[in-house]
Parts: structure tokens; sequence; C-alpha cells
């Protein structure tokens, strides 16, 4: 027997035994966290399992299209109730999946199971589902459903599908493989509302999103030498137009995917503590290591770096300036 057959069976073998079951997403809820916590907690539901979903962080609106959405709480007082199984899902910690604070309430003898994909985790529980060939969690779960025969319905192919098209940016990036699209294409099967992901989950974007999206694209410097372009985000912009982080990280995706004749974006931004930070997306550099010149990190074709100063605009080039 496999050992992703072990874990699967055993897994399952805890869900029918539990009594209360608590679902926890990533304290960064995201298309594939919340995908994944979502689709658990649909199946559950519908096999009328006492469950409780959790999230220490409220849920995007981006992602208000799942179905129970509504169910998920960010009330701490859910660690209160006496929960005899605990299910984690794409969170490579007990600290990222919010659940560190709050361990020491759950009862002793509770049973803890982790969904995940990404290679750094900590393996924090009895029963640790992290495969990291694994597009998404999602897709972790997916092959656990049709593993035990699970049929999947229209709600859990949504969940399931989000996370999916979330962490291949629609198969676009480096994490699509094969087997994440074979998943796709039996989940649209199963009748999984791709117009509502898509429209909701990876297109839109809120009005100060795009405002700001304007800003960094009519700054656009590029230098063909290098085949590298960048744009910057000053403090004074990001008062004037508040955003979320994901929103910044957006643009430097999303040029990546379009610039032509540019192999590397560099987004700066200005921190509010004297401090500015890089996002670096490449199509073909090892950028992790232009980000670890700068005292970061990240994968080969995202990375990022923060360093101390400030942004300095002169004949519409940036300047990092120290400010020690
Ligand atoms: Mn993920």
């Amino acid at each position: 027997m496999s050992t992703q057959t072990m874990l699967f069976d055993q897994a399952m073998h805890a869900i029918r035994q539990a009594k209360r079951i608590l679902v926890m997403a990533d304290m960064a809820p995201d298309g594939d966290s919340i995908g994944s916590s979502s689709a658990m907690l649909n199946w559950l539901l519908r096999e009328d399992k006492q469950v409780t979903a959790y999230c220490g962080e409220p849920i995007p609106y981006t992602l208000k299209y799942l179905d129970n959405i509504h169910h998920f709480t960010n009330d701490a007082r859910v660690f209160d109730e006496p929960h005899d199984l605990v299910m984690t899902f794409d969170a490579g910690s007990a600290s990222r999946a919010g659940l560190a604070p709050h361990q020491h309430r759950l009862p002793a003898d509770h049973t803890l199971i982790v969904f995940d994909h990404h290679a750094v985790n900590d393996r924090f529980g009895h029963f640790n589902l992290v495969f990291t060939d694994a597009c998404s969690t999602t897709e972790v779960l997916y092959h656990f459903f049709t593993h035990h025969r699970v049929v999947i319905d229209e709600r859990m192919a949504t969940s399931l599908l989000s996370g999916i098209l979330f962490d291949t940016s629609s198969f676009s990036n480096s994490a699509t493989t094969v087997k994440g699209v074979e998943a796709a294409g039996a989940l649209l099967a199963a009748g999984a509302r791709q117009t509502d992901i898509l429209r909701h989950l990876i297109q839109n974007k809120s009005v100060s999103a795009l405002r700001l999206w304007g800003l960094a694209l009519s700054r656009l410097t590029v230098s063909p030498t290098f085949h590298l372009a960048y744009t910057y985000f000053l403090q004074e912009d990001l008062k004037r137009i508040p955003q979320s982080d994901e929103a910044i990280e957006g643009v430097s995706n999303f040029l990546n995917a379009v610039c032509e004749g540019v192999d590397t974006i560099l987004v700066l931004k200005e921190l509010p503590d004297n401090r500015v930070r890089g996002s670096i997306r490449s199509v073909s550099r090892d950028v992790s290591k232009l980000a670890k010149l700068f005292g970061g990190g990240g994968h080969k074709k995202a990375a990022g770096f923060t360093v101390k100063g400030k942004l300095k605009i002169e004949n519409h080039q940036a300047h990092i300036v120290s400010t020690l």
C-alpha cells in the first residue's frame, strides 16, 4: 500500500469517527486555502456532520461566490468547543493556520489532519496529507475524494477548481501540471462553475486596485540592455489609494505576463517605516539570486527583498536612498 493510500485511509477513518469537526483555512485566505477548506466544509455539511469553519482573517470578497462561505467565522471562541477533529488546509505550520495560539485549548485526545502541498511544511499534524507534486491543496483533496469514491457535487467542484485555477494562475504559471489539468477537467464535468471563478477570483479587480495599477503602468521604465522593466509605488500613493498587498503583487505578475521584450519585472514599494520592498518576477532568470544580494529570497521565477531607505524620483527614474 502506498503512503498516499495509507494516509487517505487514515484520514477518512478519523473523519468518519469524529463527532465535532473544526475546518481551518490559512491565515492568508486565498483561492486555494478557502477553496480547499470550503470543499471539505460542503462535503461534511452534506454528510450531516457537526462542523465549524474557522479562518483567522476575514474572507476576501473575491471568494464570496463559494457555497456556504458564510459558515466561516473568525471568532476564536470556536476553540472553546470540544472539537475532536481539526483539519487545516494550505497552511505550512500551526501558526500559518492560526492554530498555534489556540492549540492548548483543544481536547487532549483530538486528532489533527494537515492537508497541504507546500514544500516547506512543518508536518504538525497527526496525519500529514502533504503532497508537494500537487499544484494546489484542492488537488490533494480532489485525489482524497476520488480515492474514497466520494461524489463531488457542484458545490465541492466549484471550491476545488478555485484552488487549482488560483494557484496555477489559470494554468499559466510553472505550478501547472498534467494531473492538475486532468483534475480540473473532471471538476468541470462535475459541474464546477468556472465562469464564477474566473470572473470573481481571477479577473475582477476593485476600482481602487485598477487605479493603482494605472499608476504602476504609467511609470513603467524599461532597460533594454538588461531586458528589465521596473515601476514603483510611493507611500503617498498607497495612502491616497489604500490597497491590499495582494493587489500590488498582482501588478508584478501581470507585467511579467504581458510586457513585451522584457524578461524581468521589478516593482518597488515604499513601506511606512523607511523601508523599501522589491518584488521581482522573471520569465527565464533565477531572480531568487538577485533577491539574495539584497538580503531577500524566494522562488526562481518570483522573489523579493526588503531594504532600508526611501524612494527618490529623479527624471522619472526611481532610486533607493539611504535614510541612515
Ligand atoms: Mn496552495
